[in-house]
């Protein structure tokens, strides 16, 4: 007897910050969960999954998750974009979840099983100042990780992304409109080689050393960062220039080794495909949660692979444990995986979504619970209702609006 979608329904709920997540249920009594976090823009996702996906659901057989992929996907008329991806990635996600319940097995073994025993993973260091950064960077060093980035403060700016003054960094901030923010690109570029170029000196060679440029570059300043940055040997330098223009990334590509990291923003295998053809970039960024769920992923880190490009999945504390766990799945299965970015979460939202997944000496594991291997804990996860939160906006010095 075939199996039957009978309920699909979403969950909002904020512990420590907003994540939207869906729960399908079938006639067999299996649960799947599935995660359409868009960082500012949870309301959008919600009602996307609640008002235009949810009803056609009900009644389809869970099993068939290319199909129902391809049903969303060419059936929305309206192709491609966060919002609509988002949602395609949550019951993308939800499925892949019920299939390794009613078979009873973790996600990785359904898509080829482990080509490794455990997926690297490097999480985020900051602060204002540079003593502080390599204290943190130590912290996070003692804490097992192999990889860090490193973000630190501008001289002559208040705020800038990747620091909160009091540590502990959240890219959303909870209120009603965006903050803003100031941001001068010359001041960053004359502070931030001889920052990282420090922490070289401090941490040595081995450790793996990224940061996040959190694309406010033009091609030529990118160009120029990454040659000043050579001597820090990067891991890699991301988000160097807003990726619309992936032509740009050319120019960048004949000045500087310094390995390129872009496409946490991207949605679909045609944002990536100019990057990774023309090997413009070393490691593609996108995220279970957000280019389509795995599905969508593996067909993007296939075509990576052939490019010998790698799989550098995004992983911000506003992709819930959900999609991190199936992120994590992925990143055991697929051969051209390079890095899974972690960067942690609230305790309230470990209490909220239990997981198999873990972490120890800088390594991930799914577990082999089956299925993704995170639940959600819907009482307690009622407790913390939706608060509006926004990521900031920037502007420049001059008033005008930049990149954030
Ligand atoms: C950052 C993110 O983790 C990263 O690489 O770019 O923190 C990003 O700013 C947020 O996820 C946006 O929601
Ligand atoms: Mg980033």
């Amino acid at each position: 007897m075939t199996d039957r979608i009978i309920a699909a329904d979403v969950i909002l709920t904020s512990p420590g910050r907003n994540y939207v997540t869906l729960k399908l249920r079938t006639a067999d009594g299996l649960t799947g969960y599935g995660d359409a976090t868009v960082n500012g823009r949870e309301l959008a996702a919600a009602s996307y999954l609640r008002d235009h996906v949810a009803p056609l659901l009900i009644g389809l057989d869970p099993a068939r998750i290319e199909d129902t992929w391809q049903y969303l996907y060419r059936g929305a008329y309206w192709r491609r974009g966060p919002i609509t991806m988002a949602a395609i990635s949550a019951v993308d996600l939800a499925l892949w979840d019920i299939k390794g319940k009613t078979a009873g097995l973790p996600v990785y073994q359904l898509l080829g099983g482990a080509v490794r025993d455990r997926v690297l993973s490097y999480t985020h260091a900051s602060a204002w100042e540079l003593p502080e950064l390599l204290d943190a960077i130590d912290a996070r060093r003692a804490d097992g990780f192999k990889a860090v980035r490193a973000q630190s403060g501008v001289p002559g700016l208040e705020t800038v992304y990747g620091v909160h003054a009091g540590g502990g960094y959240e890219p959303a901030k909870r209120g009603a409109v965006p903050v803003t923010e100031s941001w001068d690109t010359d001041a960053y570029l004359r502070h931030v080689p001889d920052v990282l170029n420090a922490v070289r000196e401090h941490v040595g060679p081995e450790l793996a050393l990224l940061h996040d440029a959190h694309h406010r570059l033009t091609p030529q300043q990118a160009a120029r960062l990454g040659r000043s940055l050579e001597p820090a040997n990067l891991f890699w330098l991301e988000d160097v220039t807003p990726a619309e223009n992936q032509e740009a990334l050319r120019l960048v590509r004949q000045h500087t080794t310094t390995p390129l990291a872009i496409g946490e923003v991207f949605n679909s295998i045609y944002d990536c495909k100019d990057l990774i053809t023309g090997q413009l970039i070393d490691y593609i960024r996108v995220a279970v949660a957000h280019a389509g769920g795995i599905s969508h992923l593996r067909n993007i880190f296939a075509l990576a692979d052939l490019y010998q490009v790698k799989a550098a999945p995004h992983g911000p504390s506003d992709v819930s444990p959900v999609s991190f766990g199936a992120s994590v799945h992925v990143g055991l299965s697929t051969i051209n995986f390079g890095i899974q970015e972690y960067m942690g979460y609230d305790a309230l939202a470990h209490e909220v979504f239990p997981h198999s997944w873990s972490f120890a000496d800088g390594y991930l594991h799914p577990g082999d619970a089956p299925g993704l291997g995170v639940e959600v804990d819907e009482a307690l996860a009622a407790k913390f209702p939706y608060e509006p939160a926004y990521l900031p906006v920037a502007r420049r010095l001059d008033g005008s609006m930049t990149d954030w």
